[in-house]
């Protein structure tokens, strides 16, 4: 297929048991970028530090039974929000049937989400090639929603030393991502600045998964 035609599917696999799907959410991005705000009012964006010291680029925050964190200590999974002490806030309904929806398209029936990582990045802001290996259940996939700015996607391989793929993210597109990809090595190239008439001068991504 021509470059072209395929920047034009709206459904494409990428990987074995990975499907983009292109402009999946692009109608309700700004209920969608209201929903963060509404989370962010609750738990805020933090940089959180990573194990080997030094911070992350990205503001991260969560919501669901479950968030993401990382520290001096390491990764993992916590019902509590170590910045304000508290539960992260639901997932919102509005998430969940996006993340339901992407999931059975992509072929996956009854995705039941408990975590749900929100990634800011403003120009600059990266993240290294790294596997999804903190959840229990690797027959779950993952969701990941895009808003804002466009990124540049690094799809990578089984190894962290295998060649990479750059796929561009725009507002609006959703990639779900189980099988044999669940593992794959990926990342997000330095984001390039810029300003969205939605958010600004950020990109979210919504990761949804089933962490516990
Ligand atoms: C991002 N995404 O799009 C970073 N991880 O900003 C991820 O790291 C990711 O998109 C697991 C599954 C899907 C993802
Ligand atoms: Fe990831």
């Amino acid at each position: 297929m021509s470059d072209l035609l395929s920047q034009l599917d709206p459904i494409e696999s990428i990987g074995d048991g990975a499907m983009l799907l292109r402009g999946f959410c692009a109608a309700d991005a700004a209920h969608l970028v209201h929903d963060i705000d509404a989370i962010a009012r609750r738990s805020p964006f933090r940089t959180m530090s990573v194990p080997g010291g030094g911070t992350m680029s990205v503001g991260m925050t969560n919501c669901g039974t479950a968030g993401w964190i990382t520290d001096a200590r390491g990764y993992r999974y916590s019902a509590i929000d170590p910045a304000t002490d508290k539960p992260w806030p639901a997932i919102p309904a509005r998430l969940l049937d996006l993340a339901n929806r992407a999931a059975e398209l992509a072929g996956y029936k009854s995705f039941a989400p408990d975590a749900c990582l929100v990634n800011r990045y403003a120009g600059g802001a990266r993240m290294g090639l790294h596997q999804d290996k903190d959840e229990r259940d690797f027959d779950q996939p993952i969701v990941s929603v895009s808003l804002g700015l466009t990124a540049t996607f690094l799809w990578g391989g089984m190894t962290r030393a295998d060649k990479t793929r750059r796929i561009e993210l725009i507002n609006g597109d959703v990639v779900v991502w189980g099988g044999l990809s669940r593992r794959v090595y990926h990342g997000i190239a330095p984001l390039k600045a810029g300003t969205d008439p939605l958010t600004g001068v950020v990109r979210y991504n919504l990761t949804f998964r089933k962490a516990l």
